[in-house]
């Protein structure tokens, strides 16, 4: 048995039994249906058929995905206090659940010998499991199957409304992925926002009316907020103990933890800003981090929302007149385009789009992206509220805090652990290929057409930001000049072998063509100071 067994159990716990008659008598007994944390729906595909008299669905808190970064407090809080909603839901409902909690003196940490360990425990040899979401625990899972004489049945993740075949088939001998086809694609497919055979309103895509520059005055509604219950209190104790050195702060933990909470915020969302999402959905505002965004990003990437009950929710409230298309259409190409194109695009992209660097970027992440002492004011802003709440929006997460990487040339690594560990909806198959790809360009245009550097203007024009900043955004060079100005020029002739034949920033690198020596020298020397006085 240890022969065929690769897999290595700890000393202490020996396999009960692999005979191929046990084997047959556990299958009638009871099957093992393994649930991780960003599984967490009755209509997942692994609890599809489950036996309540005789299956055990496993849950377990293990070290090992608690501490792969050091991932914020709030979102440890968020995935702990969800799972253990999550059992004593399906408890109520008559299944038989085996949860481990992350304190269990006998855990052993990891997926791998947790899933051996209850095998064991419940005598059975039949392991049932929704494909993991990303490579990592894939592997582990794949490893259980291939190498032993468990007997895994692995099914499709059907939180997702585009299959991995149908992404394949939909790539299959295309020079380049572009999202906007994927998503027209989605929208006939699924039959979204369609009036017969064109689209709702007649165009596709309503995104030219959705970059209004925000006022001051504009009435923003307060975002969910749930009292926490015996279970989150414990949690948030168990996190304060245990996560101490992690990054953010735990105050005020209003997140919802459950899936009747969740659908509490999407019903929000719909009834509160969804009427000014598209005007405002690039804007960024000093003091106000959630804005016209939904928020239900953490919630539909742990399972506690489907993306096509969300999609249809606010496809309902276009017809009902609740919110204009613009809006409508905007969010639902963040959730049925973005959001399934990215997913599609790690998939297809395999394990070893971690390591591309297409621009051969070396340099460590400044510390103040933990700490946020910075004097950057766009950048103390963003990081604060991400230290405050696990979350920035898309803009402030693409064109601030990964614009600054990409035109500092930070190495990948250090970017994707940054925003794995700091953001509450972060999981590998989404965060990687928006990092990697989409800000810092390291795939070389595999997923967005040319990389997102800006200079302090685009930052500006979005944002109140400068007002409250040290250094001038007007100033192209010098000791007062906002950073971002001279970064992007120093980022275009750094990169220019790379970029220059991008169509899209020929403009840029005419531009830069007509700029004298002086002011070449001028761009260079100021990017230098400037990086020589940042901490890394
Ligand atoms: P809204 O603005 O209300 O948008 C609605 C929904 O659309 C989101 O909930 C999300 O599910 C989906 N969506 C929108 N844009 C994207 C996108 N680019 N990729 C995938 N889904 C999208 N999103 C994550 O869920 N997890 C991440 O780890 C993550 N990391 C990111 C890192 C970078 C550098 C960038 C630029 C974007 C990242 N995003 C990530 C995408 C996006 O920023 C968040 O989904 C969004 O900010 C979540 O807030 P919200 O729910 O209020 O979104
Ligand atoms: C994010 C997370 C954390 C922090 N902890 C756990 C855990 O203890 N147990 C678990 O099943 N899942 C956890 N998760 C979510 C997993 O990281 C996620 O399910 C996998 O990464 C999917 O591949
Ligand atoms: Fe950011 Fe530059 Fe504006 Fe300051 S001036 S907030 S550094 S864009």
């Amino acid at each position: 048995m240890a022969e065929k067994l690769s897999i290595s159990l700890p000393a202490a716990m020996k396999w009960v039994d692999l005979d191929p008659a046990c084997s047959e008598r556990a299958n009638i007994m009871s099957k093992l249906r393994v649930v991780l944390g960003d599984q967490l729906n009755l209509a997942i595909s692994s609890l599809r058929d489950c036996d309540s008299k005789h299956d055990i669905i496993l849950i377990c808190e293990v070290k090992t995905e608690a501490n792969i970064v050091p991932h914020h407090k709030k979102k440890l809080v968020l995935v702990f206090s969800a799972m253990r909603h999550f059992a004593k839901e399906l408890e109520l409902q008559g299944f038989q659940v085996d949860y481990v909690e992350y304190s269990d003196k006998h855990n052993h940490g990891d997926f791998k010998n947790e899933i051996l360990r209850a095998c064991q425990r419940h005598s059975t040899n039949d392991i049932l499991i929704t494909q993991p979401s990303e490579h990592r625990v894939d592997a582990i899972i794949q490893d259980l199957a291939n190498h032993s004489q468990l007997n895994v049945e692995i099914r499709d993740d059907d939180r997702f409304l585009c299959s991995h075949d149908e992404f394949n088939q939909w790539a299959h001998g295309k020079q380049s992925l572009r999202m906007e086809n994927f998503y027209r694609m989605m929208r006939v497919s699924h039959d979204v926002l369609m009036d017969g055979t064109d689209p709702v309103g007649g165009r596709w895509n309503y995104d030219a009316e959705n970059r209004k520059t925000p006022k001051h005055s504009i009435d923003i509604p307060r975002p969910y907020q749930q009292t926490n219950d015996a279970i989150t209190t414990e949690v948030i104790d168990m996190v304060e103990q245990e996560f101490a050195s992690h990054f953010g702060d735990l105050e005020s933990f209003e997140f919802a933890v459950t899936r009747s909470q969740a659908l509490g915020v999407l019903e929000q969302f719909i009834q509160e800003r969804l009427i000014n999402f598209g005007d405002y959905q690039d804007a960024m505002l000093e003091g106000e981090p959630w804005l016209y965004h939904s928020h239900i990003s953490l919630y539909l990437n742990i399972g506690l929302l489907l993306p096509n009950e969300v999609i249809r929710a606010v496809e309902r409230a276009y017809y009902q007149d609740k919110a204009p298309i613009n809006a409508v259409e905007g969010f639902i190409r963040q959730v049925l385009g973005w959001r399934e194109y990215i997913r599609g695009v790690y998939w297809l992209s395999g394990p070893s789009y971690k390591q591309l660097n297409h621009l051969n970027a070396q340099n460590k992440l400044p510390s103040f992206f933990w700490t946020a002492n910075t004097e950057l004011n766009c950048l103390k802003q963003c990081i604060t509220e991400t230290r405050q709440n696990a979350y920035a929006h898309h803009i402030q997460r693409l064109m601030v805090l990964g614009n600054f990487t990409l035109l500092t040339g930070i190495h990948p690594d250090d970017v994707n652990e940054w925003y794995l560990a700091v953001y509450a909806d972060a999981y590998e198959w989404v965060e990687l290929p928006n990092v990697s790809g989409m800000v810092l360009h390291a795939d070389g245009g595999r997923l967005a057409s040319k990389p997102y550097a800006a200079s302090g203007a685009y930052i500006n024009k979005m944002s109140n930001y400068c007002k409250n900043c040290r250094y001038k955004v007007s100033q192209k060079n010098g000791p007062d000049a906002c950073p971002f100005n001279y970064l992007y020029w120093n980022f275009m002739i750094k990169n220019r072998k790379q970029l220059e034949n991008n169509h899209r920033l020929g403009m840029s690198y005419r531009t830069l063509d007509k700029m004298s020596p002086e002011k070449l020298a001028m761009i260079q020397s100021d990017s230098q100071t400037f990086w020589d006085s940042i901490d890394t």
